[in-house]
Order: C-alpha cells, then sequence, then structure tokens
C-alpha cells in the first residue's frame, strides 16, 4: 500500500513572519494522519518553519536544489543545507522552473541523484503544455521526461521517489485536468516507470496530481487507482483550504 502525500507547494509567496503564522495555524489545525503532509515553503523559511513542525507528523520541502554540494554557485542553495534545516523533500523539475528558468531534463536528474544521495526524497514534476495536449503530443512528452529524469537511477532508488504530474495548462488557471485524465497519465508515468525499474518500483513509487487542487476536487481525485496524492499550489495558502485538502473523505 502507497501511503498518499499532500504537499503544499507555497512557491514566491508568504515573508517570513507569514509562512511561520501559517505554520502554527496549521499546526492548531486537526490535520488527518492517512496521508504525509509536507510544506515546501520558500528557502528563506525552511529553518523557522522546520522548527514549528519538529513535534508534529509535519514534514518539511524544499521547492529545488543545486546538485553540488557547496562551492561558486552564487544564489544556489545545496542539499547538505537542505537537510541541515531538516528537509526530507525536495520538489525537483516543476514546470514554472523549467519554463521561466531554464530546467532542463539533464539538470532533473542530476538534482534527483543528487538529493537521493544525500536522503533527501526528490518530488519529480513533469506535465505536458496546451499545445502538447490538443495535439495528441501528450504521452511522448510525459514518457521522455520520466525517462530522462531517472537516466543512471538504481530501481532501490526509483522505487523511494515521488512523482509529480502537473498539466501546465491546469497550473493556477483554475482549470483542472478533469480525473480520468490526471489518472490516464499517472498511469502512464507508471507504467513508463514499470519498463525502467522493474515493476516492484513502478508499484512503489508515489505519484501526485498538481493543478488547481482544491477542497472540492481533491476527493474525486485521491479515488482514482494511480493517484497517490496532490501537490497543491493556491489553495496550500490558506490554512482553512490546506486542511480540507488534507482531510478529503
Ligand atoms: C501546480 C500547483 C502546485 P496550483 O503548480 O505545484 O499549483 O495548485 O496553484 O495550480
Amino acid at each position: 500500500m502507497r501511503k498518499p502525500i499532500i504537499a503544499g507547494n507555497w512557491k514566491m509567496n508568504t515573508d517570513l513572519s507569514r509562512a511561520c503564522e501559517l505554520t502554527e495555524e496549521l499546526v492548531g489545525k486537526e490535520l488527518a494522519t492517512r496521508a504525509e503532509v509536507i510544506l515546501c515553503p520558500p528557502f528563506i523559511s525552511l529553518a523557522a518553519v522546520g522548527e514549528r513542525i519538529a513535534d508534529t507528523p509535519l514534514k518539511l520541502g524544499a521547492q529545488n536544489m543545486h546538485w553540488e554540494e557547496s562551492g561558486a554557485f552564487t544564489g544556489e542553495i545545496s542539499p547538505t543545507m537542505l537537510t541541515s534545516v531538516g528537509c526530507e523533500y525536495v520538489i525537483l523539475g516543476h514546470s514554472e522552473r523549467r519554463q521561466l528558468f531554464s530546467e532542463t531534463d539533464p539538470r532533473v536528474n542530476k538534482k534527483a541523484k543528487a538529493a537521493l544521495d544525500h536522503g533527501l526524497t526528490p518530488i519529480i514534476c513533469v506535465g505536458e503544455t496546451l499545445r502538447q495536449r490538443e495535439e495528441d503530443e501528450w504521452r511522448g512528452h510525459i514518457e521522455s521526461q520520466v525517462k530522462a529524469a531517472l537516466i543512471n537511477l538504481s530501481a532501490e532508488e526509483v522505487a523511494t521517489l515521488v512523482m509529480a504530474y502537473e498539466p501546465i495548462w491546469a497550473i493556477g488557471t483554475g482549470k483542472t485536468a478533469t480525473v480520468e485524465q490526471a489518472n490516464d497519465v499517472c498511469r502512464l508515468i507508471r507504467v513508463t516507470i514499470e519498463t525502467i525499474a522493474g515493476h516492484d518500483a513502478a508499484e512503489a513509487v508515489r505519484i501526485l496530481y498538481g493543478g488547481s487542487v482544491k477542497p472540492d476536487n481533491i476527493s474525486a481525485l485521491m479515488a482514482a487507482p494511480n493517484i497517490d496524492g496532490a501537490l497543491v499550489g493556491g489553495a496550500s495558502l490558506k490554512a482553512d483550504d490546506f486542511a480540507a485538502v488534507v482531510n478529503y473523505e
């Protein structure tokens, strides 16, 4: 049985004060424990959020990282920096990074390898554009992103990681993929992983859906057989909404 994951991707939102406040609001709520709940605040708030969730079931994740441990990489954050503040997860290859910050498949792969080498669980994002969806090119695109991200990872490593399917056309737009569309792509991701790393790894990998997840669509998404959780953006910024997503029926 795969344990579900609900991860809040705060993106470039919340200053330190609001990040602490939002964390405290969440800590004060009754949150179901059937899913692992991960908070991914901006880098500058990781330590403070980490301190506030240290004695709770909530987990800490980062939104990106560099693959090197240290060095002359101005503006970057390393895996050891993330683990030093209690991070257990790191989002890699989010479409906003791919589209706005020149993140490439080879870099996502290097980052995934480095994360695993440092005991961090990567949450690797893949997803197609509206054009690729409309022109029926999404299968090839998703397969290629998954294969590129997992190059040189062992089956044991692949089994531990988390994938996230985020259709670019559904991110922050209010449009959600239908449950059937989302489940179909998550199944394709699992089948692709099976061809690379075998049946056991494919069955173990947790695959999240992301893209305008809200309290009113989470239950239907979670009922789909290939969807193991959600990567939540906008709705993770309000404690009531995020708690309602975590406490899905
Ligand atoms: C997709 C998602 C979280 P939102 O980017 O990663 O954001 O829920 O705002 O569409």
